[in-house]
Formats: C-alpha cells, sequence, structure tokens
C-alpha cells in the first residue's frame, strides 16, 4: 500500500508538502489508495470555563470524563483565546478569521431575528473546505444572523445562512437558548414556525432549572431537549459519513448550546457534580462530546480525523457562585463571561489527530480562535488572500511540537461585551479603561483625578490581574496603545 511506503518519510516533511505530495503520486498510480485529506471536527462549547474540565483544574468539582481523554489522546493549549467575551463575536472570529469588531457588530450580540452579519463576499473556514471537496455541515447554535430583513421573518426562507457560507447542511436554533425566538432551523428554513408564546422561565440562574425570557416559540420545541438533539444529529452525520466511506473528507461544525442558560440537565445528570444544575449540565456536555467520539471511533479513517474542542467564551460564573460551590469556572483568572480580564476569554482548546499529534502534548503558545482559520489553510496547503482571515495566524508548527524560531503569534487583540479593547504581547496586557467591560461589577469605572486610565499587567507575574502598573510604564502603555490602534486602522493584525 502507497499509505505504508509514505510513513517512513512522511515525518521528515511538512505536512502541507506531505499532502500535495501523496496527492500528486496518487493522481498517477490510478492502483493506489489515496490519501484523504483530514477530516475536521470543530465543537464550540457554548460558555464553558477553562477551569471546568477536569484536566485544565484539578480541583473541578465536575466530572469531564470525555474531555480529560480527549486532552490526553491530543495536544492541549493553556493560553488560547476566545477572539470576543461573548458569542456572536468569537462566532464569526472563528469561522472568519478576522475579529468581529471589524463588522458592523461594533459591541454585545445579536439577538434571534437579527439579519446575516458575515458578509455575503466574505471567505469562511466552510466555504474553503468545500472548495476542496468537503462535505460541511453545521449543527447547533447559529447567533450569526439569518436572512436580509430585520427583523427576521420565519416565514420566508432564510437567505444568506449558513447554507450561504459554505455550509452544505445547516441543523440547529438561531441564537442562544435563552433568546427568542424558540425554533429549529434546517438548512434555509424553519422546520416549525414560532407561532405560540412562551412565558419567561420561573427559574432564575441562581435557584436552578432554566432560565429563558418570554417569547415565540415552535408547538413541539422544548429546551431541555436541545442538547440531546443536537448531539443525535452530530452523531448521525459522523454515522453517515462512516456508513458511505466516501473518498470525500468533511467538515463538522458542532456549536454546542450549553453549558449556556438555561442550564437543564436531564434526570440523568442531576447530581452528577457539586457545582449545582450549571455543573451537572457541563457533565451533560462532557456525556455528549463522549457520544460523539464513539461514533468517531467508527470511522475507517479515526486517526485522519481532527477534533477540535474549545469555547466561544469564559464561563457566567460571578463571585458569588465561586463561594457557594467552591468551584473555579474560569480557574485562577479573574472575571467572567463578557469580561475583558482573562475569566472572559482564556478557553479550554484541546486538538487531537492521532496521525498527526503526539498524545500528551501540550503548549503554552498564544493561540486565538480566529487562528483555526490559518491553521486549516496551512494542513490543506493553500494560501490565504489579502481580504480573508485578517486576523489569522497558523498555529500548526505548535500542534505538531515542531521546533520553530518564531511563535504562532506576538500578540492578540481582546474584545469585551461592552466593547472595551485589551491588547496582550507577550506577558503583557493592556486594556483601554478601567473596570471589567463586561458582567462583573465595577463594568466601567471612572478614573479619579491622577488615577490610571487603563489597566497593565504581566501575566507571567500576575496572570490573576490583580496589579494594575499602567502608571509604572508608561513607555508600554504608549507602545501598545500604537499597536492595537494600528491593528484597528489598517483593517489586519497579520501580515499580508
Ligand atoms: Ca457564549
Amino acid at each position: 500500500m502507497m499509505v505504508c511506503r509514505l510513513t517512513n518519510w512522511a515525518r521528515r516533511m511538512p505536512l502541507s508538502l506531505l499532502l500535495m505530495a501523496v496527492l500528486a503520486i496518487a493522481g498517477c498510480q490510478e492502483e493506489s489508495e489515496p490519501q484523504k485529506l483530514p477530516n475536521i471536527i470543530v465543537i464550540l462549547a457554548d460558555d464553558m470555563g477553562y477551569g471546568d474540565i477536569s484536566y485544565y483544574n484539578e480541583e473541578s468539582k465536575i466530572p469531564t470524563p470525555n474531555l480529560s481523554r480527549l486532552a490526553e489522546e491530543g495536544a492541549v493549549f493553556t493560553d488560547a483565546h476566545s477572539p470576543s467575551a461573548v458569542c456572536t463575536p468569537t462566532r464569526y472570529g472563528l469561522l472568519t478569521g478576522r475579529y468581529a469588531w471589524r463588522t458592523r457588530l461594533k459591541k454585545g450580540v445579536l439577538v434571534g431575528d437579527s439579519p446575516a452579519l458575515i458578509e455575503s463576499e466574505r471567505a469562511t473556514l466552510a466555504s474553503r473546505l468545500k472548495e476542496l471537496g468537503y462535505v460541511t455541515a453545521a449543527i447547533g447554535k447559529w447567533h450569526l444572523g439569518l436572512g436580509l430583513d430585520d427583523p427576521v421573518d420565519y416565514s420566508e426562507p432564510l437567505v444568506p445562512g449558513p447554507n450561504s457560507v459554505g455550509f452544505d447542511y445547516f441543523f440547529g436554533i438561531p441564537a442562544s437558548l435563552d433568546m427568542e425566538p424558540y425554533l429549529y432551523v434546517e438548512n434555509e428554513n424553519a422546520v416549525q414556525l414560532p407561532t405560540e408564546q412562551i412565558a419567561a422561565s420561573a427559574h432564575r440562574r441562581k435557584s436552578g432549572g432554566g432560565f429563558w425570557r418570554e417569547g415565540s416559540v415552535a408547538p413541539d420545541f422544548r429546551h431541555i431537549d436541545v442538547l440531546p438533539e443536537l448531539t443525535d444529529k452530530a452523531v448521525e452525520f459522523i454515522q453517515q459519513r462512516s456508513e458511505q466511506d466516501s473518498a470525500e473528507p468533511f467538515f463538522l461544525y458542532w456549536a454546542l448550546t450549553a453549558p449556556h442558560t438555561p442550564w437543564l440537565p436531564i434526570d440523568e445528570f442531576r447530581d452528577r457534580s457539586e457545582a449545582g444544575y450549571y455543573g451537572d449540565f457541563c457533565a451533560q456536555v462532557d456525556w455528549s462530546v463522549g457520544r460523539l467520539l464513539e461514533a468517531v471511533e467508527q470511522l475507517p479513517d479515526r486517526d485522519n480525523t481532527l477534533v477540535l474542542f474549545t469555547s466561544d467564551n469564559g464561563s457566567h460564573w460571578p463571585t458569588d457562585d465561586i463561594e457557594r460551590f467552591g468551584h473555579r469556572a474560569n480557574g485562577f483568572f479573574r472575571g467572567q463571561k463578557a469580561d475583558i480580564w482573562e475569566g472572559g476569554h482564556r478557553v479550554p482548546f484541546i486538538v487531537r489527530w492521532p496521525s498527526q499529534v503526539s498524545p500528551g502534548s501540550k503548549s503554552s503558545q498564544l493561540v486565538c480562535l480566529t487562528d483555526i482559520f490559518a491553521t486549516v489553510n496551512e494542513i490543506l496547503g493553500t494560501s490565504l488572500t489579502a481580504n480573508e482571515a485578517e486576523d489569522s495566524y497558523s498555529f500548526l508548527h505548535a500542534l505538531l511540537g515542531q521546533p520553530s524560531k518564531h511563535p504562532v503569534r506576538d500578540s492578540v487583540v481582546h474584545h469585551s461585551f461592552d466593547g472595551m479593547f485589551a491588547i496582550r504581547r507577550g506577558p503583557w496586557k493592556l486594556i483601554l479603561g478601567r473596570g471589567s467591560g463586561g458582567f462583573t461589577e465595577p463594568k466601567r469605572l471612572e478614573p479619579g483625578s491622577g488615577e490610571p486610565v487603563g489597566q497593565l499587567y504581566n501575566l507571567d507575574d500576575d496572570p490573576g490581574e490583580t496589579e494594575n502598573l499602567y502608571s509604572e510604564k508608561p513607555e508600554l502603555v504608549e507602545e501598545l496603545t500604537a499597536l492595537l490602534d494600528q491593528y484597528r486602522e489598517q483593517g489586519h493584525s497579520r501580515p499580508l
């Protein structure tokens, strides 16, 4: 078999060259079985924190055996960041490789009846993979707007939507699970129109159970069924790919709706954790991931399947929840979802790819979810043009454990719920403002006379962001401010 003959020299070649060579040889030798490009699965949890997964936090009060096993079998990144501290802009960044604050969305998130955010001409991870012959699917929470109408008319075809930006198939919900309208969408149509009304859930987040806003709902829609339903759909997709034994590789973007509110663990998971409904729901997320991984095990090319797990922002877990449960959902980082502090955007990031990535790998390289686009491009051997993935750097060499003189990226821009900016370079993090910029009080702090107008932390010495060095390092503040201004004004942060 050609594949067997390749194995010895394969280790010495850059992956993109290897794939090109394999394809070229396959074209010349019709009797040989061509090497497939890898299947790619991106699992995006919604609001799962760095400290929820026991692999990242030995003191986690939540059992996460499947995620911990995935981490042990792959590479774990410890300095990975969502490009925003909230949902919509992170999703935009992941799929386009570009910071969402460059779009019309300058802060906050879209709602359930917002029109499409991704520009029609823009390349996405899905469109790039589709061009190269991948079968592409998005299953789960979209939250990137649907159609052109504002508000969306769900009785009409929802164009543009996921199918317009490169996905052959979509099944999921329009926005967050606590955000109306409550319905499923399949490809470009509502599965069932939201013709009924539902009152706001009586349960606020702390009293357990679910929280959702009042609004319109499809008659058969039940919030508690959504995570199991989306799990079934994703497993079904993998099983179909397995059975078809098709020559085409696939890309699955599986955007979970959990553990975002409403926290609705099914009965089997009640009291599974020591962190209340939230922890039980995280345990159910872990189980859902485990079900998907079981399906992956059955794939004929299981070893050439890249599974990436991450989260779209930190956990919504304020200090009183930490005190109540003794559980640090965001690890030892400051703040929570929506904040500019690390708790808002430092996320778990795990990549398993058995044929290429050594089990037990660890990387402390600075990476961002926008980097998935450039990394996949390098795997495919394709290049980026100047008007795509403007904020994306490949982390392939870090993933493969190859020594490199270059870090994945020198710096990254952070962005909070209310539009506060920060820039990180090396250990230094400059925040342009005082307060959290998100959910933690004080959200915005007006500096008194003579007080610093921003925040500067050295994360090597002070990962908890406790000692503001802004006033002590004026030259560094000036330099980092200029770099951030440059990235904002020139429309890209990677060299073009
Ligand atoms: Ca989220």
